[in-house]
Protein backbone atom coordinates (compact mmCIF):
# COMPACT_ATOMS: atom_id res chain seq x y z
CA UNK A 1 0.00 0.00 0.00
CA UNK A 2 1.46 3.18 -0.89
CA UNK A 3 -0.90 5.98 -0.35
CA UNK A 4 -0.06 8.90 1.98
CA UNK A 5 3.60 8.86 0.81
CA UNK A 6 3.48 12.35 1.55
CA UNK A 7 2.13 12.89 4.77
CA UNK A 8 -1.38 13.83 4.76
CA UNK A 9 -1.40 17.11 6.10
CA UNK A 10 2.13 17.87 4.09
CA UNK A 11 0.86 17.78 0.62
CA UNK A 12 0.20 20.67 -0.85
CA UNK A 13 -3.53 20.83 -1.89
CA UNK A 14 -4.17 19.95 2.25
CA UNK A 15 -4.31 23.70 2.61
CA UNK A 16 -7.70 23.73 0.89
CA UNK A 17 -9.13 20.81 2.42
CA UNK A 18 -8.84 22.09 5.71
CA UNK A 19 -10.11 25.79 4.38
CA UNK A 20 -12.98 23.25 3.13
CA UNK A 21 -13.33 22.01 6.20
CA UNK A 22 -13.38 24.94 8.46
CA UNK A 23 -16.31 26.67 5.97
CA UNK A 24 -18.50 23.88 5.86
CA UNK A 25 -18.43 23.41 9.79
CA UNK A 26 -19.26 27.36 10.45
CA UNK A 27 -21.77 27.22 7.52
CA UNK A 28 -23.54 24.09 9.25
CA UNK A 29 -23.37 25.92 12.86
CA UNK A 30 -24.81 29.34 10.77
CA UNK A 31 -27.93 27.48 9.94
CA UNK A 32 -28.32 25.75 13.10
CA UNK A 33 -28.09 28.88 15.10
CA UNK A 34 -30.23 30.55 12.63
CA UNK A 35 -32.88 27.39 12.99
CA UNK A 36 -33.31 27.81 16.82
CA UNK A 37 -36.28 28.17 17.86
CA UNK A 38 -38.17 28.28 14.31
CA UNK A 39 -41.61 26.92 14.56
CA UNK A 40 -42.80 26.71 11.17
CA UNK A 41 -43.15 23.13 10.52
CA UNK A 42 -42.92 23.64 6.81
CA UNK A 43 -40.12 25.90 7.23
CA UNK A 44 -38.24 23.09 10.12
CA UNK A 45 -38.39 20.56 7.05
CA UNK A 46 -35.90 23.45 5.17
CA UNK A 47 -33.38 23.51 8.13
CA UNK A 48 -33.03 19.84 8.58
CA UNK A 49 -32.68 19.21 5.07
CA UNK A 50 -30.33 22.94 4.72
CA UNK A 51 -28.02 21.92 7.78
CA UNK A 52 -27.38 18.16 6.95
CA UNK A 53 -25.82 19.55 3.43
CA UNK A 54 -22.81 21.23 4.85
CA UNK A 55 -22.58 18.68 7.76
CA UNK A 56 -21.90 15.59 5.68
CA UNK A 57 -19.47 17.79 3.74
CA UNK A 58 -17.85 18.65 6.77
CA UNK A 59 -17.08 14.58 7.24
CA UNK A 60 -15.88 14.56 3.76
CA UNK A 61 -13.51 17.27 4.07
CA UNK A 62 -11.90 15.98 7.19
CA UNK A 63 -11.33 12.65 6.00
CA UNK A 64 -9.80 14.59 2.79
CA UNK A 65 -8.11 16.67 5.06
CA UNK A 66 -6.59 13.59 6.82
CA UNK A 67 -5.74 11.37 4.24
CA UNK A 68 -8.96 9.06 5.03
CA UNK A 69 -10.87 9.77 2.13
CA UNK A 70 -7.92 9.18 -0.39
CA UNK A 71 -6.52 6.59 -3.01
CA UNK A 72 -3.92 6.02 -5.78
CA UNK A 73 -4.14 4.24 -8.66
CA UNK A 74 -2.20 3.18 -11.46
CA UNK A 75 -3.55 3.74 -14.98
CA UNK A 76 -2.91 1.60 -17.82
CA UNK A 77 -0.42 4.25 -19.17
CA UNK A 78 1.27 4.22 -16.39
CA UNK A 79 0.91 7.38 -14.69
CA UNK A 80 -0.63 7.33 -11.06
CA UNK A 81 -3.63 9.13 -9.50
CA UNK A 82 -4.09 10.85 -6.18
CA UNK A 83 -8.06 10.22 -6.00
CA UNK A 84 -10.45 11.60 -3.54
CA UNK A 85 -13.10 9.15 -3.41
CA UNK A 86 -14.81 10.57 -0.23
CA UNK A 87 -16.06 13.36 -2.29
CA UNK A 88 -18.18 11.06 -3.89
CA UNK A 89 -19.81 9.83 -0.80
CA UNK A 90 -20.52 13.12 0.26
CA UNK A 91 -22.27 14.34 -3.60
CA UNK A 92 -24.09 10.95 -3.01
CA UNK A 93 -26.05 12.22 -0.41
CA UNK A 94 -25.66 15.97 -0.75
CA UNK A 95 -26.79 16.71 -4.07
CA UNK A 96 -29.62 14.55 -3.48
CA UNK A 97 -30.65 16.82 -0.25
CA UNK A 98 -30.39 19.82 -2.50
CA UNK A 99 -32.26 18.79 -5.48
CA UNK A 100 -34.97 17.64 -2.10
CA UNK A 101 -34.82 21.85 -1.16
CA UNK A 102 -35.47 22.52 -5.50
CA UNK A 103 -38.85 20.10 -5.36
CA UNK A 104 -40.28 20.94 -1.67
CA UNK A 105 -40.09 24.59 -2.95
CA UNK A 106 -41.76 23.87 -6.52
CA UNK A 107 -44.32 21.45 -4.67
CA UNK A 108 -43.06 18.89 -6.87
CA UNK A 109 -44.78 15.01 -6.90
CA UNK A 110 -43.12 12.12 -5.42
CA UNK A 111 -42.79 10.33 -8.91
CA UNK A 112 -40.77 13.69 -9.66
CA UNK A 113 -38.65 13.83 -6.85
CA UNK A 114 -37.92 9.74 -7.59
CA UNK A 115 -36.56 10.85 -11.04
CA UNK A 116 -34.49 13.60 -9.64
CA UNK A 117 -33.01 11.56 -6.92
CA UNK A 118 -32.54 8.76 -9.18
CA UNK A 119 -30.79 10.77 -11.78
CA UNK A 120 -28.91 12.20 -9.79
CA UNK A 121 -27.50 8.80 -7.83
CA UNK A 122 -26.46 7.65 -11.55
CA UNK A 123 -24.73 10.81 -12.37
CA UNK A 124 -22.54 10.34 -9.30
CA UNK A 125 -22.28 6.76 -8.91
CA UNK A 126 -20.66 6.71 -12.55
CA UNK A 127 -18.85 9.66 -11.82
CA UNK A 128 -17.12 7.71 -9.52
CA UNK A 129 -16.91 4.94 -11.37
CA UNK A 130 -15.08 6.96 -13.76
CA UNK A 131 -12.32 8.37 -11.40
CA UNK A 132 -11.13 4.71 -10.47
CA UNK A 133 -11.17 3.51 -14.05
CA UNK A 134 -7.84 2.47 -14.47
CA UNK A 135 -8.18 2.22 -18.57
CA UNK A 136 -7.49 5.42 -19.61
CA UNK A 137 -9.91 6.31 -22.51
CA UNK A 138 -13.01 4.30 -20.54
CA UNK A 139 -12.49 7.12 -18.25
CA UNK A 140 -14.27 9.43 -20.33
CA UNK A 141 -17.04 7.26 -21.16
CA UNK A 142 -18.36 7.33 -17.58
CA UNK A 143 -17.92 10.84 -17.53
CA UNK A 144 -19.82 11.48 -20.82
CA UNK A 145 -22.77 9.40 -19.06
CA UNK A 146 -22.77 11.12 -16.11
CA UNK A 147 -22.73 14.67 -17.64
CA UNK A 148 -25.73 13.07 -19.44
CA UNK A 149 -27.80 12.49 -16.18
CA UNK A 150 -26.64 15.79 -15.12
CA UNK A 151 -28.38 17.91 -18.14
CA UNK A 152 -31.51 15.65 -17.68
CA UNK A 153 -31.57 16.73 -14.06
CA UNK A 154 -30.87 20.29 -15.47
CA UNK A 155 -33.44 20.50 -17.59
CA UNK A 156 -36.00 18.94 -15.69
CA UNK A 157 -35.70 21.75 -13.59
CA UNK A 158 -35.62 24.17 -16.17
CA UNK A 159 -38.83 22.61 -17.41
CA UNK A 160 -40.69 20.55 -15.20
CA UNK A 161 -40.26 22.49 -11.82
CA UNK A 162 -40.12 25.71 -13.30
CA UNK A 163 -43.76 25.55 -14.53
CA UNK A 164 -44.76 24.77 -11.06
CA UNK A 165 -44.16 27.71 -9.55
CA UNK A 166 -45.05 29.77 -12.27
CA UNK A 167 -48.47 30.06 -10.55
CA UNK A 168 -47.02 30.29 -7.17
CA UNK A 169 -46.43 33.67 -4.92
CA UNK A 170 -43.45 35.74 -5.87
CA UNK A 171 -41.52 34.84 -2.87
CA UNK A 172 -41.85 31.13 -4.05
CA UNK A 173 -40.96 31.99 -7.44
CA UNK A 174 -38.27 34.45 -6.91
CA UNK A 175 -36.48 32.17 -4.67
CA UNK A 176 -36.76 29.60 -6.47
CA UNK A 177 -35.33 30.92 -9.90
CA UNK A 178 -32.44 32.17 -8.00
CA UNK A 179 -31.40 28.83 -6.75
CA UNK A 180 -32.22 27.51 -10.11
CA UNK A 181 -29.87 29.37 -11.84
CA UNK A 182 -27.10 28.91 -9.44
CA UNK A 183 -27.50 25.35 -9.16
CA UNK A 184 -27.79 25.27 -13.36
CA UNK A 185 -24.64 27.14 -13.41
CA UNK A 186 -22.69 25.90 -10.38
CA UNK A 187 -23.30 22.07 -11.28
CA UNK A 188 -22.17 22.42 -14.66
CA UNK A 189 -18.59 23.55 -13.75
CA UNK A 190 -18.35 20.29 -11.46
CA UNK A 191 -17.68 17.56 -14.74
CA UNK A 192 -16.10 20.89 -16.39
CA UNK A 193 -13.59 20.61 -13.87
CA UNK A 194 -12.98 16.89 -13.50
CA UNK A 195 -12.26 16.47 -17.56
CA UNK A 196 -9.74 19.20 -17.27
CA UNK A 197 -8.47 18.46 -13.68
CA UNK A 198 -6.81 14.98 -13.23
CA UNK A 199 -9.05 12.77 -13.48
CA UNK A 200 -9.27 13.74 -16.98
CA UNK A 201 -7.11 15.42 -19.64
CA UNK A 202 -4.88 16.64 -16.49
CA UNK A 203 -4.57 19.68 -17.66
CA UNK A 204 -5.94 21.47 -14.45
CA UNK A 205 -2.99 20.76 -11.08
CA UNK A 206 -4.62 18.63 -8.28
CA UNK A 207 -3.49 21.76 -6.11
CA UNK A 208 -5.63 24.25 -8.47
CA UNK A 209 -8.64 21.30 -8.95
CA UNK A 210 -8.68 21.05 -5.32
CA UNK A 211 -9.20 24.60 -4.91
CA UNK A 212 -11.65 24.65 -7.67
CA UNK A 213 -13.45 21.80 -5.89
CA UNK A 214 -13.58 23.62 -2.58
CA UNK A 215 -15.04 27.01 -3.70
CA UNK A 216 -17.99 24.77 -5.93
CA UNK A 217 -18.89 22.79 -2.95
CA UNK A 218 -18.99 26.30 -0.72
CA UNK A 219 -21.13 27.67 -3.01
CA UNK A 220 -23.43 25.08 -3.87
CA UNK A 221 -23.90 24.03 -0.32
CA UNK A 222 -23.59 27.02 1.86
CA UNK A 223 -24.29 29.64 -0.49
CA UNK A 224 -27.61 28.09 -1.80
CA UNK A 225 -28.13 27.41 2.05
CA UNK A 226 -28.30 31.32 2.67
CA UNK A 227 -30.32 32.29 -0.04
CA UNK A 228 -32.81 29.56 0.87
CA UNK A 229 -33.15 30.20 4.65
CA UNK A 230 -33.38 33.68 4.49
CA UNK A 231 -36.53 34.00 2.04
CA UNK A 232 -39.92 33.95 3.27
CA UNK A 233 -40.73 31.25 0.49
CA UNK A 234 -40.30 28.57 3.38
CA UNK A 235 -42.62 29.69 5.95
CA UNK A 236 -45.75 27.61 6.12
CA UNK A 237 -49.30 28.59 4.95
CA UNK A 238 -50.36 29.96 8.51
CA UNK A 239 -47.12 32.41 8.70
CA UNK A 240 -47.00 33.51 5.53
CA UNK A 241 -48.50 37.20 5.70
CA UNK A 242 -51.37 37.28 3.31
C1 LIG B 1 -18.85 14.42 -11.63
C2 LIG B 1 -18.15 13.42 -12.55
C3 LIG B 1 -18.00 13.87 -13.93
C4 LIG B 1 -19.32 14.17 -14.56
C5 LIG B 1 -20.25 14.93 -13.68
C6 LIG B 1 -20.01 15.11 -12.33
C7 LIG B 1 -20.94 16.00 -11.63
C8 LIG B 1 -20.89 16.42 -10.39
C9 LIG B 1 -21.76 17.36 -9.77
C10 LIG B 1 -21.56 17.59 -8.47
C11 LIG B 1 -22.25 18.51 -7.66
C12 LIG B 1 -21.90 18.67 -6.41
C13 LIG B 1 -22.41 19.60 -5.49
C14 LIG B 1 -21.87 19.54 -4.27
C15 LIG B 1 -22.11 20.39 -3.17
O1 LIG B 1 -23.16 20.69 -2.76
C16 LIG B 1 -19.35 13.60 -10.48
C17 LIG B 1 -17.82 15.45 -11.17
C18 LIG B 1 -21.46 15.50 -14.36
C19 LIG B 1 -22.82 18.05 -10.53
C20 LIG B 1 -23.47 20.55 -5.86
Amino acid sequence: LQINKAAPLARSESIWLGIGTALMVIGTFYFMAKGWGVEDEEAKEYYVITIMIPAIAAASYLSMFLGFGLTEITLNTGRTLDIYWARYADWLFTTPLLLLDLALLADADFSEILALITLDGFMIITGLVGALTTVFTFRFIWWALSTLAMVFILYFLFSVLTAKVEEMDEDTQGTFRVLRNLTIVLWTLYPVLWIVGTEGAGIVPLFVETLGFMVLDVLAKVGFGFILLRSRAILGETSAPT
